[in-house]
């Protein structure tokens, strides 16, 4: 399989060698800053440098909405096209050393040629997404009322074996997840029988487990509404938690970001879930209204920073029950670069997470103590609010990326070649959000 165009390194050590001198300078002036807050910035850096994060192959063709979608220049046609741009966003990162596949989105043919692509590469695959809330071409039974949870066994069967096939397709690649989200739900009062639908979830779910390979997790990703407009089946992180619970050890809670009503707590869940052993893993994104699939830390940077303090506590308290969340990216681009849109996520993930590492911990737990509202809001505030720009830019360096990775992109007319490589397909289908 032939990579076509990629960026030559040289790109990225003359952009960097132009950026080094401001890069240094900024980076000595704020290690001066934190040195006065007793934060050593290479610590800081060093583990920022340690930040991955899994890319979903969903993210980079271009995603549409229910009304439309259009087509971006050069997207990819498959997944080895689907491959080849995330290895890009890796070489210019340096932090997304994995990708996720969707399940038939992304079916190989031959399961050993795609891992051995990827190997090329030098990337890896995350976890595996099965999708029962689409039909597809020469499918047998149809989904329209329901896939694991639907009142037909067979339905439920068909639904059942398309992950256990999600499981051994992800076994010949060196997967060690699988993340299952279903659109099943009702949108009318009396249509769907609350009860009895989550009972029939847990069967065909325990059906699912029982495949799974003992070093294998199982994610149970919740979502509130949508494609079902008055109840959905998995729609929070309780019942989320209660299937995990029920399931066992193996199965923990996925949360979306954008899964969540506008205003919800999430670094509350976040901390919750912890706390009771369960939170397998994260889709960052981010949203305004509802399933938005934005870029994480467009619209609640501070949220986002928020999550990561919890996740940075938890980290700190040492003895784990069970394994680190897993990080992943699940976001759908109608507007931007694809390409673009994720590297910009990926730093805004690192961003949220360095900012996490400057508070002062001993600080916010005095000011706990103390009832001190204020004062703690102002440690978490202090945190926030300082320019983390000059680690991210050094951890970059230090680890082979790019300083700037959308300058050195937008530099190398990756888009443009790819959009010869890779001829539209003509085909203006509704996107999937
Ligand atoms: C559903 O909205 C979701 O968040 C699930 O993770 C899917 O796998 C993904 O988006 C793509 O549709
Ligand atoms: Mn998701």
């Amino acid at each position: 399989m032939d990579t076509g165009f990629t960026i030559d390194i040289s790109l990225i050590t003359k952009e960097n060698e132009r950026a080094r001198p401001d890069l240094e300078r900024d980076y000595d002036i704020l290690g001066k800053q934190l040195e006065k807050r007793g934060i050593a910035i290479d610590e800081i850096t060093k583990k920022v440098q340690e930040f991955a994060v899994a890319l979903p192959s969903w993210g980079v063709g271009t995603g549409g909405t229910r009304f439309a979608r259009f087509p971006g220049e050069g997207e990819p046609r498959n997944v080895f096209d689907k491959l080849v741009d995330c290895a890009t966003i890796h070489q210019l990162t340096r932090a997304t050393p994995r990708v996720a596949l969707h399940i038939p989105w992304d079916k190989p043919e031959n399961p050993e040629a795609l891992g051995q692509f990827a190997e090329s590469l030098q990337i890896g695959f995350d976890a595996m997404n099965s999708n029962t809330f689409q039909d597809q071409p020469g499918q047998r039974l149809g989904y329209k009322f329901g896939s694991l949870t639907h009142t037909d066994r067979s339905v439920r069967s068909q639904a059942i074996a398309h992950n256990v096939e999600c499981i051994e397709l992800g076994k010949q690649i060196g997967s060690k997840a699988l993340s299952v989200w279903i659109g099943d739900g009702g949108n009318f009062p009396g249509q769907i029988d609350f009860r009895s639908s989550l009972e029939r979830y847990l069967e065909s779910t325990n059906e699912i487990y029982a495949a799974l390979p003992d070093d294998w997790q199982l994610f149970i990703e919740y979502k509130l509404y949508e494609p079902a407009f008055y109840s959905t089946v998995v729609n929070d992180w309780g019942t989320a938690y209660y299937i995990a619970e029920q399931l066992g050890p193996k199965a923990s809670v996925l949360v979306d970001l954008g899964h969540h009503a506008p205003n919800v707590n999430i670094e509350m869940i976040v901390s919750r879930l912890l706390q009771f052993g369960r939170l397998g893993g994260f889709h960052f994104n981010d949203s305004k209204y509802g399933d938005d699939d934005l870029d994480a830390g467009s619209i609640k940077p501070f949220q986002l920073f928020l999550i990561f303090c919890e996740l940075i506590q938890d980290s700190s308290r040492g003895a784990r029950q069970s394994p680190p969340p897993s990080y992943m990216i699940d976001q759908s681009h109608n507007l931007t670069d694809p390409i673009e849109s994720l590297m910009n996520t990926v730093e805004e993930l690192q961003r949220a997470y360095a900012q996490a590492l400057l508070v002062d911990t001993q600080s916010l737990s005095t000011n706990r103590e103390k009832n001190d509202a204020i004062m703690a809001m102002k440690t978490l505030k202090k945190a926030f609010v300082t320019d983390v720009s000059p680690i991210l830019g050094v951890a970059r360096q230090r680890s082979g990326a790019a300083i700037d990775p959308i300058r050195v992109y937008r530099g190398s007319q990756y888009r443009k070649r790819k959009g010869v490589e890779r001829p539209a397909m003509g085909t203006t289908m509704t996107g999937i959000v």
